[in-house]
This record gives C-alpha cells, sequence and structure tokens, in this order.
C-alpha cells in the first residue's frame, strides 16, 4: 500500500520516519512525487491543493492531518465516497488544553489590564480572585473542548459548555443545543471558541452573541477564523462590551500585515501556534487506522459529511 502525504505546513521527513517506524513496509510518497497514482490508497492531508485527492482512483481513506475538516470538506472535487478520518492526538490534545488554561490564567489574574496599565505608566493594584469566581464557557465540548473543560476543572475554575448534545464531565455544567445557549453565555468572564466549522457554527461569534455575555467578558478564538464576525468584534471591544480578545485563528492566514488585528491594543494575535498534530504520536493514530484499513475494520475518528464535522 502507499500512502500520499501532502502538507505545506507539516515536514515530510518526521512524517515518514514515525510512520515507517511503525509500519516499515508501508511506500511513503510525498506530494508532489506522485508516482503512478493508481499505487496510492491512502492520503495523510493538510490544505491538498483542489483536485489532488480525487486524481488518485484507488483511494480508500483520506487522513486528515489537521483537527479540523472544514477546507477539505470545501473542496468541490473531494471524492464523495472515501471515508475521512480528523486527526485526534494525544499531544495535540494536551497542546490545546494547555493553551486554553494559559489564557484562562491570563484574563483571569488581570494580565491584560496590567499590560494596558504598563503602556501607560500606570501602578494600580488589581486584587486577585480565587479561581471558582471566574466562570469560563467553552463552545465545543469535543475531543479538545472536554479536555480544556478538564483542566480548568482541575485549576479551581467554574467551567460550562456548549455543545449539541449534552455532556456528562466531572465539574462542567452542560448546555446543549441553541436553545440553550442564552443560559449558558449569560454569565461568563471569559468565553472560550472550540467548535468546528460548519453551516450551523459559521459566524456564530457576532454582535447578538457578544450582547448576551455580561459586559467586559473576554473572548478566545482558537477554533477557525469564520466563526468570528470581524467587524462584530471592533465594535464589541470599542463599546466595552467585550474587554479584550486572544485570536489564533482568521479568515485569512497567514494574517495580512495590515490587519488591524495586528495593532488592536484590546486584542492578543497568535499564528494559528494553539496546537498541532505532532509526528510522534499522529503517526501513532494514522498507523492504527492504516491497521484497520488493510483488515477491513472500522476506522477510527471518522468525519460524518453531512454533520461537518
Ligand atoms: P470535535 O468534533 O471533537 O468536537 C466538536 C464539538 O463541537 C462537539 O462537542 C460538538 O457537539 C460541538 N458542536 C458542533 N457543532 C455544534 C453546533 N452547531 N452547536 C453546538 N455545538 C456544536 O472537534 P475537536 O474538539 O477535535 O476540534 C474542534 C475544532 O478546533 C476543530 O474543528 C478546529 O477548527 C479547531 N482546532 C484549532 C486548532 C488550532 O491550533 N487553533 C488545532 C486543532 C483544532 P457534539 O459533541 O454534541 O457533537
Ligand atoms: C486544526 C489543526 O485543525 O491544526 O486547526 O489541527
Amino acid at each position: 500500500m502507499a500512502l500520499l502525504f501532502a502538507s505545506p505546513d507539516d515536514d515530510p521527513v518526521a512524517w515518514t520516519q514515525a510512520l515507517k517506524r511503525r509500519l516499515p513496509d508501508l511506500e511513503v510518497r510525498v506530494f508532489p512525487e506522485l508516482g503512478d497514482p493508481r499505487d496510492i490508497e491512502a492520503a495523510l492531508v493538510w490544505l491538498p491543493p483542489s483536485g489532488l485527492l480525487a486524481s488518485l482512483p484507488n483511494l480508500k481513506a483520506i487522513f486528515s492531518l489537521g483537527a479540523g475538516v472544514d477546507r477539505l470538506l470545501e473542496d468541490p472535487t473531494l471524492p464523495p465516497n472515501v471515508p475521512i478520518c480528523r486527526m485526534v492526538d494525544p499531544a495535540l490534545t494536551r497542546s490545546m488544553a494547555e493553551f486554553v488554561l494559559l489564557h484562562v490564567l491570563r484574563y483571569h489574574r488581570d494580565l491584560d489590564v496590567f499590560e494596558a496599565q504598563q503602556r501607560r505608566a500606570e501602578w494600580r493594584l488589581h486584587l486577585p480572585k480565587p479561581p471558582e469566581a471566574t466562570v469560563v464557557g467553552i463552545m465545543g465540548l469535543g475531543e479538545l473542548g472536554g479536555a480544556a473543560a478538564r483542566l480548568l476543572v482541575a485549576h479551581g475554575f467554574t467551567v460550562k459548555g456548549w455543545s449539541r448534545s449534552r455532556k456528562e464531565i466531572p465539574g462542567v455544567a452542560s448546555f446543549a443545543g441553541v436553545h440553550e445557549l442564552d443560559a449558558f453565555l449569560h454569565d461568563l468572564a471569559v468565553l472560550v471558541c472550540l467548535l468546528p466549522l460548519t453551516a450551523a457554527t459559521r459566524g456564530i461569534l457576532n454582535r447578538a452573541l457578544f450582547a448576551k455575555l455580561p459586559r467586559g467578558a473576554r473572548l478566545v478564538n482558537l477554533a477557525r477564523g469564520a466563526h468570528l464576525v470581524e467587524a462584530d468584534l471592533i465594535e464589541a471591544l470599542a463599546s466595552g462590551q467585550l474587554a479584550h480578545a486572544t485570536l489564533d485563528v482568521f479568515a485569512t492566514e497567514p494574517l495580512p500585515a495590515d490587519h488591524p488585528f495586528w495593532r488592536h491594543p484590546k486584542i492578543t494575535v497568535t499564528p494559528h501556534a494553539a496546537a498541532y498534530s505532532a509526528p510522534e504520536s499522529g503517526a501513532q493514530v494514522v498507523c492504527e487506522n492504516l491497521h484497520r484499513l488493510r483488515s477491513g475494520e472500522p476506522l477510527l475518528h471518522r468525519v460524518d459529511r453531512a454533520r461537518g464535522y
């Protein structure tokens, strides 16, 4: 079996070595060197060029190097009947949970306020509060949101989560569906977005949603740029409805140098750096699925194309 590796952002040498350590007989071809496309039965991809996967006549499985598959599903040439599996990697999950904790702690300890004071050379104390006084809401309580919620609970925060179906995570108040969204939002000090990008969630971080948060709430968007209505964020920061935002993902990546977010005093920008799939642990997940593909067992972490995640 040959596997095609195609990603503009991931190291093909490290991935090939990690895959071959576990499956020495696996032939890995690195885009654009396809060889005979008929040999390729599996593809491991991030942002593949449109049409690439459609050009592989014997493709049996598509493995996403990313946890989010929105860009893959947007490709009109995507082969319709080939199963897609998303990346669920313990190292990625851990680094995302850590990134969420980092930003929640930053807001909980008013670091954004102290940074603004420093720019004005203003010495003013804000006394620390106990963690349970900070209510954190996570939109999307899946692999990543669930892990982040558990870590926040372990640190003593008051944690709420919102998802399509109700969850049972110790210490986390679970809200489900659109009719419970307002009850989820009304008392949050920090809102974290870890939703997949789908037709139902595109533009969900908008003026109407911000208005349902307490005045002065902070926003952390680590999911996709298209969840956010950019003009509505600028307006909410200007009015004080939101006090600050941390953005790791953007409608256009890399974020263009002249984009106002770069220089906004109430926005922290990070370059899609919250978490990534590490070759060592990620290859283990991919090889388990290759083994299942060979033996005809059900694949892990299948994407439901109709649902969009
Ligand atoms: P999962 O599929 O495991 O979890 C998605 C969660 O979102 C589920 O709890 C799901 O609910 C919920 N959800 C989906 N649609 C809706 C909706 N319409 N209303 C309410 N809840 C909804 O995904 P992951 O946790 O693995 O990843 C989440 C996203 O994080 C990715 O899609 C990607 O965009 C982003 N990401 C960002 C990275 C970065 O570096 N910034 C790195 C990796 C991922 P239910 O459980 O009920 O189905
Ligand atoms: C993503 C990822 O989906 O980096 O953003 O895994």
